[in-house]
This record gives structure tokens, C-alpha cells and sequence, in this order.
């Protein structure tokens, strides 16, 4: 009779989180953006954002993140679990109160307030709750450690099926436990979690969340990487450092100011290069905003102070401008903020004016506090930024002659361009291929009518360190700037392009996606417009051919590879492609080039950017640590505190 009685009891999902979970299957976009590979790691992140609050609320100190066979994620963390039991306030259809779990994992819009009159502080991106994820996969598991038990709960495309039962004992841990399968019936495209993608926002996770091991494993790959970082973004800075001489010891300033958390860490090097990354909230606000000019102003001021009062700077001297300041600077400014306003949902920008106030003041107190305190580093840094000063103003008349100097180029064509016939730039395209060989077979395979080939020696632009403008002066970059014939930076002009598509072609190897990054950087800093117009592609070689009688095919993924094998046989050949080089011109042509055939991949705006973050990372002066970093994202390795 209990049990009847508790059957009846439970109902589910009030009619009120049913219609929820009906609007989000319906309408996916307005909860994770839609139904790509973006949204598909939104999901992910939304589970872990809840686990990373738990972290900031001082209650969990692990997080696990494992990718199943099945592309099953499972989320685990040793918070102290969702409570089990009736919800204070959330009624059912018939005025029952809600179980807690189903409340979190159904109702659309109950995540943002925690208990105890926190608030959800990670995310605030997403911050879409739990029960958006819930109702798009095709099945959850939440696991519950708590008061002693073991409870298990399981819905089917966000609905509960069933009472949520205790399945055993437990000493004294706690935590909750989420496993999910995204539904094939929303992410109907043939997309799967990329592994470098979700190491990416764990690793800023985890230096921006101090004190928490975050684990990640990849059961398709049998690939692990665990972060930790004890001294959180010191460490963070140290790490982007590590190949770098520096000037002083990190500065590190945390601070709360009405609710808002503030946190910054300062060190300058003697790079050329800026390395300053905004985090709110924990996610990486790539377009900066208020807490990134805050910081910015704040260094810029109090260095021109000093400067002042110690005699560095006489009065007939112009203030150091803010780029003189920067130049060597790296620095992450973190802040948490209980209503973040972000610009829009894409580009991400912080929009918050109180928040700059905040952080002017508090870098600015502590940075200042530093340059008094240690007057040798505060020489060191201001040394460094009359260099800087003195040399932009040379870099100017420099940088100004290149470009001059290269709008005349563009006049002549460079002699490694094979140009195709055609002129009308809407039906004209320009491979840039990397290497001499493979350059070779593109030149004989392509339709040269209109399709025109610039090879690009490897390791072109590798210009190690040095500032970005440097590159200008590059004979291989000249080339490509005189080849697209529209300039660069103030003077670019789109109406010159020669070609509609630009497509690099570089080996499906480590070198080949360095050499890929550095383009996209390039384009990224000076020919923006280029991406936004969408002119920009990367072309996708085959990485097998397989044969068997006289049947060829080529395939382009791992997956693909062993499904086709699946069909042929084993007694088919098969040839793993490392580079573009080992394709004879006709094979090129069919499998890369011909446009009936070929897959092209358009790069937007965020891959730029997303590659121009890494272009720091690359660019490392000694080439050991490059490389290991490089590897560490093809293997297996743990990064622990540095
Ligand atoms: C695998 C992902 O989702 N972790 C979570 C908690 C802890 C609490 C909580 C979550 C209470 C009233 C809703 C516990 N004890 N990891 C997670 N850990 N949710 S989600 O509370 C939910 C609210 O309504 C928790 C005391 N307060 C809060």
C-alpha cells in the first residue's frame, strides 16, 4: 500500500516543466545556441560549470569529466550533492512539493539560484541550468553521495522515470554524479566532442579556480589529462612564461568589492608580445571589456607615476602610451561577478561598467605598492618600456616603408605564384600550399584556368618572439600579400582581392597545423575582413586511400577509415597519407581540389581568434618546450602545478 501510495504521489514533472523541456527540444538554439559541435560542448560545459560552483562555494575540490566509447559524458565532483527530498518551495501540477533533483533536472530556469543565498557564479555565459542538457539527451543518470546513501535518478529526454531510489550505502564521501548521452534526434549532424576543444576550457578552468584537480579523460582515445594548479592564475602566468626570461617575480592581487570578486596577476618579460587573457565568471572573455581596460589603464597609469616621480621620465618626455606598457606585459585578470553582462552571446565581452572602476583601483593600489616596494624591478620595467617607446616610433617609419614598399610589389606577382587565367576574383581561387613538393603536385593537378598555387616554404613565419610586424618584412609573407593584392592593416582593401577563395592546404601533421596556425593568426590580425567575408578556407586532404580490385576509395577520418574497411574487406590496401606530398597531382586534384569532390572548411571569425590564442603558446623562443607543447596536445600528460 506504501508503495501505491507513494506511486501515486509522485508525479513527475509538474505540466509546468514539461512545457519547459517541450520548448527546449523544439527550440535548442535559444538554450545552447543550436545544434552544432558548439552546442554540443555547451552541454558539457554547462554540467561542469555546475560542478565548478560548487568548487567556488569551497565545497568540492575534484571534478572528473570522462567522454564515453558512446559519446556518453560522465561529470563527476565531491561537492556535497544535490539534496534529496522534497524542494522548499517548487510545487508539482497538483500542489505537491517537488523532489529536488527533479526541480534542478527539470525545470527550465530553476539553476541560477544556489542555496544559502549564494549565487551561480560560473558560466553566467550558459548558465542555462542543467535541465536544458537534461532535456536534450537521450538519457541521464544523476548519482547523489549523501547523509550516508547512494541515491540514482533517470530520465529519458528530461523526463524522470521514476521516484528517485536509494541503490546503496556510502562511508562518508558526497558529490553528485551526471551521465548523459546528447539525443541523435537534436544533433542530427554526424558531430562528436573534440577532445583539444573541451582540454582548452578545462585547463582555463582549472588556473582560474585555484585549488581544484580537474580530470579528464577520454575513453575513445584512451587519452588523460589532469590540471591542478595550486597557485591558480600565478600559476597561470608563470606557465605562459615558462619559455620566457622575466623581469620580476608574478605580482599577485585578490580583492572583493560589493560582491564582486577580483583577482589579477602581473608579470612583465623581455617579449615583444602582449599576453593579457580576461576570464569572468571563469569563462574566457576573448573580446576582453571592462575588466581588461581596467587593468590595461590602471598598469599604464601607475607606470607613468612612477616614472614621474622617480625622474625616469623627464618633463619634456611624452607619457608612455598604452601600447609602450604593454609590450612584455603578461597578465589574467579574473573576476566573479553575481550578474554578469556580456556583450553578446559569440564574441565574448565583458559589459559591466562598475567593474572596470573596481579594478582599476585594486590592480592599481597593489601594482603600485609593488613598483615602491622593489624599486630594481620597477627600473627593470620602465627600462623596458622607454625601448618600447623608442622602438614603435622606429617600427612606425619601418612598418610604414613595408607596407609602401609592398603596395608597389603588389604590382609585380611573386615568382613562385602559378596564377590561373581567369580574372574575375568571384569565380578565382588561391591555394596556399606548404612546401615546394606538394606545392609541385598542386601546380600540375589543379585547373589552372582558375585556380592559381603560392607555395610557402615550412616554418615561414616562425619568426620566434618577435613582434607580429615583423613578419611584414618576411619574403614569404610579402609574396602572399602582393599574391592577394588588397594590402594590410590600415591600408588593406578588399576591393583588390585577386582570388574569392583563399584556401591553405598545409599536412594533416604536427608542422602542418603550426604552419596552419600562424596563417590564421596572420590573417586574423591583418586582413580581418577577409574572414568576415568569408574568403578564408582550409582545405581537407584525405588521410587514406584505400584499395581493393580495382575499387579506390579515400577517407578522410579514423572513423570513416574503419567503417569502409568494414564493407571492403580485409584484404583491401591501404596507404596513410602524412603529406600532401605523397599525392600524385591527379590524386590531389580528386580528392582536394576538384570542387565536386573536395570538402572545404570555411574558417569564421572565432576559429581565428580561437588560433591566434594559441599562436602565443607556439611561439615559444626555445624550440624543446615548443615542441612538448605541441605533443602535449597529441598524447597523454599531466600538468601539474608549474
Ligand atoms: C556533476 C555536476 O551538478 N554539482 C552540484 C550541488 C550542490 C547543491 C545544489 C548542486 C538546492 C535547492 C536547488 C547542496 N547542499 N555537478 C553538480 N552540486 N546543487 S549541483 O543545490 C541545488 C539547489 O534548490 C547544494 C546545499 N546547497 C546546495
Amino acid at each position: 500500500m506504501a508503495e501505491k501510495e507513494k506511486k501515486i504521489n509522485y508525479d513527475v514533472s509538474s505540466i509546468q516543466a514539461l512545457e519547459g523541456i517541450e520548448h527546449v527540444r523544439k527550440r535548442p538554439g535559444m538554450y545552447v545556441g543550436g545544434t552544432d559541435i558548439k552546442a554540443l560542448h555547451h552541454l558539457v560545459y554547462e554540467v561542469v560549470d555546475n560542478a565548478i560552483d560548487e568548487a567556488l562555494a569551497g565545497f568540492c575540490t575534484a571534478i572528473d569529466i570522462t567522454i564515453h566509447a558512446d559519446s556518453s559524458v560522465t561529470v563527476e565532483d565531491n561537492g556535497r550533492g544535490i539534496p534529496v527530498g522534497p524542494h522548499p518551495t517548487k510545487k508539482d501540477s497538483k500542489g505537491r512539493p517537488m523532489e529536488t533533483v527533479d526541480v534542478v533536472m527539470t525545470v527550465i530556469g530553476a539553476g541560477g539560484k544556489f542555496g544559502g543565498g549564494g549565487y551561480k557564479v560560473s558560466g553566467g555565459l550558459h548558465g542555462v541550468g542543467i535541465s536544458a542538457v537534461n532535456a536534450l539527451s537521450e538519457w541521464t543518470i544523476t548519482e547523489i553521495k549523501r547523509d550516508g546513501k547512494y541515491w540514482r535518478q533517470e530520465y529519458k529526454r528530461g523526463i524522470p522515470q521514476g521516484p528517485i531510489k536509494q541503490i546503496g550505502k556510502v562511508k562518508d564521501e558526497t558529490g553528485t554524479k551526471q551521465t548523459f548521452r546528447f539525443d541523435k534526434q537534436i544533433f542530427t549532424e554526424d558531430i562528436d566532442y573534440r577532445f583539444d576543444t573541451l582540454v582548452q576550457r578545462f585547463r582555463e578552468m582549472s588556473f582560474v579556480t585555484r585549488g581544484v584537480t580537474i580530470r579528464f579523460t577520454d575513453e575513445r582515445a584512451d587519452r588523460e589529462m589532469t590540471f591542478y594548479f595550486e597557485g591558480g592564475i600565478t600559476s597561470f602566468v608563470r606557465y605562459l612564461n615558462r619559455n620566457r626570461e622575466n623581469l620580476h617575480p608574478v605580482v599577485h592581487v585578490e580583492k572583493e568589492m560589493e560582491n564582486i570578486g577580483i583577482e589579477a596577476a602581473i608579470q612583465y618579460t623581455d617579449a615583444y608580445t602582449e599576453s593579457v587573457y580576461s576570464f569572468a565568471n571563469t569563462i574566457n572573455t576573448i573580446d576582453g571589456g571592462t575588466h581588461l581596460t581596467g587593468l590595461r589603464s590602471s598598469l599604464t597609469r601607475v607606470i607613468n607615476d612612477y616614472a614621474r616621480k622617480n625622474g625616469l621620465l623627464k618633463d619634456a618626455d611624452p607619457n608612455f602610451s598604452g601600447d609602450d606598457t604593454r609590450e612584455g606585459l603578461t597578465a589574467i585578470v579574473s573576476i566573479k561577478h553575481p550578474d554578469p553582462q556580456f556583450e553578446s552571446q559569440t564574441k565574448v565581452k565583458l559589459m559591466n561598467p562598475e567593474v572596470q572602476t573596481y579594478v582599476t583601483q585594486v590592480v592599481g593600489e597593489a601594482f603600485s605598492t609593488f613598483l615602491e616596494e622593489n624599486p630594481q624591478a620597477a627600473k627593470a620595467i620602465i627600462s623596458k618600456c622607454l625601448t618600447s617607446a623608442r622602438a614603435r616610433d622606429a617600427a612606425r617609419k619601418a612598418r610604414d616603408l613595408v607596407i609602401r614598399k609592398s603596395a608597389l610589389e603588389s604590382l609585380t606577382l611573386p615568382g613562385k605564384l602559378a596564377d590561373c587565367s581567369e580574372r574575375d576574383s568571384n569565380k578565382t581561387e588561391l591555394y596556399i600550399v606548404e612546401g615546394d613538393s606538394a606545392g609541385g603536385s598542386a601546380k600540375q593537378g589543379r585547373d589552372r584556368h582558375f585556380q592559381a598555387i603560392l607555395p610557402l616554404r615550412g616554418k615561414i613565419l616562425n619568426t620566434e618572439r618577435a613582434r607580429l610586424d615583423k613578419i611584414l618584412g618576411n619574403n614569404e609573407v610579402k609574396s602572399l600579400i602582393s599574391a592577394l593584392g588588397t594590402g594590410i592593416g590600415d591600408n588593406f582593401d578588399i576591393e583588390g582581392l585577386r582570388y574569392g577563395r583563399v584556401i591553405i592546404m598545409t599536412d594533416a601533421d604536427v608542422d602542418g597545423s603550426h604552419i596552419r596556425t600562424l596563417l590564421l593568426t596572420f590573417f586574423f590580425r591583418y586582413m580581418p575582413i577577409l574572414i568576415e567575408d568569408g574568403h578564408l578556407f582550409i582545405a581537407q586532404p584525405p588521410l587514406y586511400r584505400i584499395a581493393h580490385k580495382n575499387q579506390v576509395k579515400y577517407v578522410y577520418s579514423d572513423k570513416e577509415k574503419d567503417k569502409v574497411l568494414k564493407e571492403i574487406g580485409e584484404k583491401a590496401t591501404m596507404q596513410r597519407y602524412k603529406g600532401l606530398g605523397e599525392m600524385n597531382p591527379e590524386q590531389l586534384w580528386e580528392t582536394t581540389m576538384n570542387p565536386i569532390n573536395r570538402t572545404l572548411l570555411q574558417v569564421g571569425v572565432d576559429d581565428a581568434a580561437e588560433a591566434d590564442r594559441t599562436f602565443d603558446m607556439l611561439m615559444g623562443d626555445a624550440v624543446d618546450p615548443r615542441k612538448k607543447f605541441i605533443q602535449t596536445h597529441a598524447k597523454s600528460v599531466r600538468n601539474l602545478d608549474i
